[in-house]
């Protein structure tokens, strides 16, 4: 499979999150790039290529204009305010929730960042927007040349920063722009009438959710940590199913912390029996590697060998497909376990 990777990467690179009240390393860190890539060398899956320039229209269109203006220019308001915040990253300390008003566009940067952040976890550094930029450049590539006829059956955008927390107007959990969503509007634009983003990350991809909730070309399939219990509790809930056209086109499979490997694929299972059913030409797999029992902030129980079977099940829906790295912070296994979706999924395919 063609594997696009962003050669940007490294420029987002947050210094620290907010974590029950101090502020502590960030998880989502340019090292986790680098144990992909090194486990790609030890195990090639296929040719290495670097994007071209994003596709700012196609950008536009999953998100809102609005949105990506604030992204592009947050970095240079931030350092207009006082140079030496060049030394630090945005976090927001203020949002429109609790009976605010959601209809007003305030002057002050910090009333800005709010409306546009849901979380405290997620800070926007000096490179931040040329590395989502670049990684959702990978995702686009990724998508349109698995469309292309003679093209590759599947391709793998390994990007950082990840993406389906984001929606069309916010940003959180690490992710910016949303990369999983991009690929799979550039392949209904490339001519697959319906698609199917499948999300096997850990946490519910309500970014990718809220996208596509009203429409019927597009269908969302999330396995995830239940919100009850885990990020980003607020979304994720097995009765969200849709609305208008896309009412019945969205499908949550929310499962208990401490799920193994018998659950968790049974719901693979389900999760692929729908994409089959829904009729989808071209399938988005949002590709977080956070399920592994290692993982320091999810409490799935995978195992390496396990991320084999996932890509062997995955090529049984005989679907061109993108692959597009999402979350995953065991740095010493995330490379191993990718690859072995990627090794598994060729195997299978
Ligand atoms: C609170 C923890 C935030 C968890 C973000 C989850 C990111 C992820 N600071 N999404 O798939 O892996
Ligand atoms: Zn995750």
């Amino acid at each position: 499979m063609l594997i696009l990777h962003n050669p940007l990467q490294s420029r987002h690179a947050g210094r620290q999150e907010m974590f029950r009240g101090r502020l502590v390393d960030c998880h989502e860190n340019p090292g986790r790039f680098d144990h992909v890539m090194a486990a790609l060398e030890r195990r090639p899956q296929g040719p290495l290529a670097t994007p071209g320039a994003a596709d700012m229209a196609l950008v536009r269109s999953v998100h809102a204009p609005e949105y990506v203006d604030f992204l592009q220019n947050a970095w240079a308001q931030w350092v207009a305010l006082d140079a030496a915040n060049a030394a630090l990253d945005i976090l927001p300390s203020v949002w429109p929730g609790h009976g605010l008003r959601r209809d007003v566009r305030p002057a002050n940067f910090s009333a800005q960042v709010g409306r546009f952040a849901f979380d405290s976890g997620s800070p926007i550094t000096a490179g931040t927007w040329e590395a989502a930029q670049a990684g959702a450049a990978c995702a686009i590539d990724a998508a349109r040349a698995v469309a292309q006829p003679g093209g590759p059956r599947a391709a793998f955008a390994l990007t950082r920063p990840p993406g389906h927390h984001a929606g069309t107007d916010f940003y959180g959990g690490y992710c910016f722009l949303n990369n999983s969503a991009l690929a799979a509007q550039a392949l209904r634009e490339a001519g697959f009438a319906r698609v199917a983003v499948l999300d096997v990350d850990y946490h519910h991809g309500n970014g990718t959710q809220q996208i596509f909730y009203a429409r019927g070309d597009v269908l969302t399939v999330s396995l995830h940590g239940d919100p009850l219990t885990e990020y980003p509790f607020y979304l994720g809930y097995a009765d969200e199913t849709g609305e208008g056209d896309g009412a019945g086109w969205n499908l949550n499979l929310p499962l208990p912390a401490g799920t193994g490997p018998d659950a968790w694929f049974a719901a693979l299972q389900q999760g692929l029996a729908r994409v089959a059913q829904s009729g989808a030409q071209a399938l988005v797999v949002a590709l977080g590697v956070d399920t592994f029992a290692g993982d320091p902030i999810s409490k799935f129980l995978l195992q390496s060998p396990d991320y084999l079977r996932i890509g062997q099940q995955i090529a049984t829906a005989g679907l061109p497909t993108v692959f597009v790295m999402e979350g995953g912070y065991a740095v010493e296994d995330i490379g191993v376990n990718v690859v072995n979706v990627l090794e598994g999924f060729q195997r299978a395919a």
